[in-house]
């Protein structure tokens, strides 16, 4: 548990190389990559959100924390691999226009695949007009919407109803998640899900393709 308390002081801190060295030696301890990722690094990541709302750090230092976290992310990557990892379906995810979060996306990204899907990633700051041109082309199963600002949720049901003009709308599942969503506000703009983490991403998309 010590390693976990030290991970989380350097993700905060924006230190890479210690970061790091605590996931490696959280790993070798037998620490479950899921605790690592959860009480490590996403606690770290809410720290540095909260200490930027009071403005005790600023811009760089939150870029600085997300690079730390992507790096260790990466070393946690090959344990986040199911057994039968035969395709299960076409993920097409991004995070909505306006936004530039993508941590949470790509961890969504990462179970999924991990569980058998296959992902088609957009990024960030993906326009409904982008959404629909790459729904036609690469026709998903499932289309999954991030996005981390409050500002930035009204692009979610906007590109919904795009998809809807488009005539694609039938055709897929959408789920939706992020920090400032909700199940509410999925069900208020006609989502087909609505999952609070990348865990229950997994089984959530899962249950729209119908093999829970
Ligand atoms: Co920003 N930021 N940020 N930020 N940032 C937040 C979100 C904020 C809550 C911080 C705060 O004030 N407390 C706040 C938003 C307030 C609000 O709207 N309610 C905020 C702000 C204000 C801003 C800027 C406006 C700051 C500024 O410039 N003045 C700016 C906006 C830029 C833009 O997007 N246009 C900004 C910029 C940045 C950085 C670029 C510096 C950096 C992002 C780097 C990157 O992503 N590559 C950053 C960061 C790191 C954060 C915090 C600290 C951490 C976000 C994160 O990665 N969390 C964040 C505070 C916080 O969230 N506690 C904050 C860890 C991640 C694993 O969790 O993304 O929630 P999360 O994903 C989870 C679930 O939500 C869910 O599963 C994930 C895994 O469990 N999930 C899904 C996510 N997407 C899903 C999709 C699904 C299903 C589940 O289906 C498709």
């Amino acid at each position: 548990m010590g390693e976990l308390k030290a991970l989380r002081e350097a993700v905060i801190k924006g230190d890479i190389a210690a970061a790091a060295a605590e996931t490696k030696s959280a790993l070798d301890g037998g620490q479950k990559p899921q605790q690592i990722l959860n009480d490590g690094l996403i606690s770290a990541m809410d720290e540095v959100g909260e200490r930027f709302a009071k403005g005790l750090i600023f811009v760089p230092q939150m870029l600085r924390s997300a690079k730390t976290m992507k790096e260790c992310v990466d070393l946690l990557q090959p344990y986040f691999k199911e057994g039968d990892v035969t395709s299960k379906g076409t993920v097409l995810i991004g995070t909505v226009k306006g936004d530039l979060h993508d941590i949470g996306k790509n961890l969504v990204s990462m179970m999924l695949e991990g569980a058998g899907f296959k992902i088609v990633d957009l990024g960030v700051d993906v326009s409904p007009e982008t959404f629909v041109q790459k729904t036609r082309e690469v026709k998903p199963d499932i289309v999954g919407m991030s996005a981390l600002l409050s500002t930035t949720m009204p692009s979610m049901p906007k590109t919904i109803e795009a998809l809807q003009d488009a005539g694609l709308r039938d055709a897929i599942k959408i789920i939706i998640g992020g920090a400032p969503v909700t199940e509410r506000y999925a069900v208020e703009i006609r989502a087909d899900a609505y999952a609070s983490d990348a865990g229950s991403a997994v089984t959530k998309a899962k249950e729209l393709i119908g093999i829970s």
